[in-house]
This record gives C-alpha cells, sequence and structure tokens, in this order.
C-alpha cells in the first residue's frame, strides 16, 4: 500500500481508503478489467523490441512503452481528471525526478514543516507525492485523488504530447515543472538504474547494448531527444505553464533555480522568508547528500506497481555533472552530441548548463 503525506495533518494520504466510494470503484474496476482485454489485443499489433526493465517494450504512438505504462496511460486518458491548480513534474527517466519531488513538496508545504522534524527526513521524497504513470492503477484503477492537499502535486515520465489535452492544452490552467539533463549522464544512470530493478530471470543490459538502443531511441519512455523537444516547444508557446529547467543549472545555482520554481508554482519567497534563510533551507534538506544518507532511503522500499518495489537507495547514485566520463569512450560521445545537435536543430534549445 502506497501512502503519501497529508499536509498540516498527521496522517498519510492512503488512495484505497475506505471512504472511498464503493460503486465507483466497482465500475473503475470493470473497466480496469475491460481495458486489459484490449490491451491483450494492442500488444500484439504495436512494434515491440528490447526492454531495459522487461523483457519488451512496444512503440505506442511514437514512444517506446512498457505494457504496464501503456495501461496507466490509456487509463490516465480515459479517467483521470485534472484539477485547475494540479502541478506535474514531469521528466524523462533519470533527469532530476527524485530531486524535485522532494523540492516541490518542500516548497508547497513549507508553512506546515519544521525543517528539523520534516516528513521528507522520515518517508523520503518518493513518498511525497504519487507517481501519476503507474499510480493511477496501483492495487486497482484508482482514479481518485480526492484526499490530496491542493494543489495536487503529480509526477510523470509521459512524454507531453500523450497526456490528455486536459492537462496539457494552454487552455488547461494546470502546470508542468520538466527537467531535463545531458543525454549521456540520462544514459549511464538509466543503464545503472535498469539492471538494478530488471527481472532477475533476464540476463542483464550490456553497456554497449544500452549505448546503441539509446542512440536508436529505443529505451523505456525514448526517444529522449523527442521528450525533451515535446516539453521546450509547449514550454516556449506557454511559458506560464510549463517551466523547463535543467538538472545542470539546479547543480550550479541551486538557491536561484529553487526561488524561480517557488515562483512559477505561485509559492514565490517572500523578503521575510528570504531574510530567514528559507531558500537555503530547503536546497540543504533535499540536497543529494541530505537525502541520500536517509536511514529511509538506505534501507526503505517503494511500491510503484502492485507487486513490485524498488529500493529506495537505487533512486541515489552519484548525483553529479558529468559522470558519463568515466564510461563513454570519444567516438562515443561524440555520436551522442551529434545525435543531440541534429535533433535540436533551429529549436534554440542546447542541452547542459544555459551559462
Ligand atoms: P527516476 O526517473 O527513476 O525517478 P531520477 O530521480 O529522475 O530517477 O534520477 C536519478 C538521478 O538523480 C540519479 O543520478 P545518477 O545516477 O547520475 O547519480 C540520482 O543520483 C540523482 N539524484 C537523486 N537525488 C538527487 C538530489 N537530491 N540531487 C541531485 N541529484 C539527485
Amino acid at each position: 500500500m502506497s501512502t503519501y503525506f497529508l499536509p498540516g495533518k498527521n496522517t498519510c494520504y492512503n488512495p484505497t481508503a475506505t471512504n472511498y466510494d464503493n460503486n465507483v470503484q466497482t465500475e473503475e474496476q470493470e473497466a480496469y478489467n475491460d481495458l486489459q482485454k484490449q490491451l491483450d489485443h494492442l500488444y500484439k499489433t504495436l512494434p515491440k523490441d528490447k526492454g531495459w526493465k522487461s523483457e519488451y517494450i512496444f512503440l505506442y504512438k511514437n514512444f517506446w512503452l512498457s505494457r504496464d505504462v501503456i495501461k496507466g496511460l490509456l487509463l490516465i486518458q480515459t479517467y483521470f481528471k485534472p484539477e485547475p491548480t494540479d502541478i506535474f513534474l514531469a521528466t524523462f527517466m533519470k533527469s532530476g525526478t527524485t530531486w524535485l519531488k522532494a523540492l516541490m513538496f518542500a516548497i508547497s508545504n513549507r508553512h506546515h514543516y519544521e525543517f528539523s522534524n520534516h516528513p521528507l527526513l522520515s518517508t523520503g521524497p518518493q513518498s511525497a507525492f504519487p507517481f501519476l504513470d503507474t499510480h493511477i492503477y496501483l492495487d486497482q484503477a484508482i482514479t481518485k485523488f480526492d484526499h490530496l492537499p491542493k494543489p495536487r502535486l503529480f509526477a510523470t515520465h509521459h512524454p507531453h504530447e500523450s497526456l490528455p489535452t486536459s492537462m496539457t492544452s494552454p487552455m488547461s490552467p494546470c502546470k508542468f515543472v520538466y527537467v531535463c539533463r545531458d543525454p549521456k549522464d540520462v544514459l549511464i544512470s538509466k543503464w545503472d538504474f535498469m539492471n538494478k530493478i530488471r527481472s532477475k530471470d533476464l540476463v542483464p543490459i550490456s553497456f554497449n547494448e544500452a549505448y546503441e538502443s539509446f542512440c536508436k531511441g529505443v529505451s523505456e519512455y525514448g526517444p529522449f531527444w523527442d521528450h525533451v523537444l515535446g516539453y521546450w516547444k509547449a514550454s516556449k508557446e506557454s511559458p506560464d505553464k510549463i517551466l523547463f529547467l535543467k538538472y545542470e543549472d539546479m547543480k550550479k545555482e541551486p538557491i536561484v533555480e529553487v526561488r524561480k520554481l517557488a515562483a512559477f508554482m505561485g509559492m514565490a519567497f517572500t523578503t521575510e522568508e528570504e531574510e530567514k534563510g528559507v531558500v537555503e533551507e530547503i536546497v540543504k534538506l533535499c540536497s543529494f547528500e541530505t537525502l541520500s544518507s536517509l536511514e529511509v532511503n538506505k534501507s526503505g522500499r517503494q511500491r510503484f506497481i502492485a507487486k513490485e518495489t524498488i529500493e529506495n537507495q537505487n533512486f541515489f547514485r552519484k548525483g553529479v555533472v558529468g559522470d558519463w566520463e568515466n564510461y563513454l569512450t570519444e567516438e562515443m560521445k561524440d555520436r551522442i552530441d551529434s545525435i543531440t545537435s541534429d535533433k535540436l536543430k533551429g529549436s534554440g534549445l542546447t542541452l547542459g548548463l544555459t551559462k
């Protein structure tokens, strides 16, 4: 059972809480079972390739997704009802989700908790708010998140173009925070992570194999470049709706980026908070050093998909910029850089540090 903190209260958000309407639950469960039948047919028709975590991934509407994630996407498209105040954290895998989860939770709940006794210190960032992609069908077809405090925060790895227009349309008032990272660091981080959580029945993915697939765009939620470009273009069209951040900028100037993030979320720091050092406190609370040394992140586990848990420590490896130098040859680096410049040509986006 996954639980999420309810700010200001000493209770957790529980998606299968007893006050959940049983009729709605049954109806959703039936729809969920029907969907499974449609999906069994769909999987037979979609192009498939080798998954990094599971045996296969499928090309669904231009992006490579696992079975469970396609199911989650269809459920989101059909049942998820965004609220005007919702804020979505969107990322390509391994680009800074865990860090941003902690920061967004700490920013939006800063009036509820003391930093010395903050729930992030005991639960870790994974429990801060739900991951839409898998949570929506965790345990059962949960489509209600009424228990979440407003603004509701959700994380997703889905590409911009896959999400329902009720979330992404410029007319929809909900917001997105997108974080991107140098694809060379994403590749290393993802290869390491996926092998750690890959089914033990499958042979681990070799680094060369992962490198080749990544360059071809074939990895969960890939192609990387199309993912980034979807959010980049949308952020250019609607800068008030999508905040586009870079992992490298955040590492270099976390205070500047966290101020930007809070202002975008509609929760800018007051002069008094600035003087009291609240921004610095949040940056310290959510730093790699603080989070990775917590007991919950050394020994705890997180449930993402029914029957599957991931050790929290797998979300913390090195947390640095440029670790790719320890893995990629000059030739490998040049190839990824050249794919990046080809793909991003004319978009105005450069990856890595902004300045
Ligand atoms: P996810 O997509 O599976 O949720 P995500 O959190 O996006 O993973 O990325 C994990 C990366 O962020 C790891 O990078 P690495 O493998 O290169 O080390 C992880 O170490 C890093 N990370 C986790 N927490 C933080 C943090 N607080 N500050 C900076 N980097 C972090």
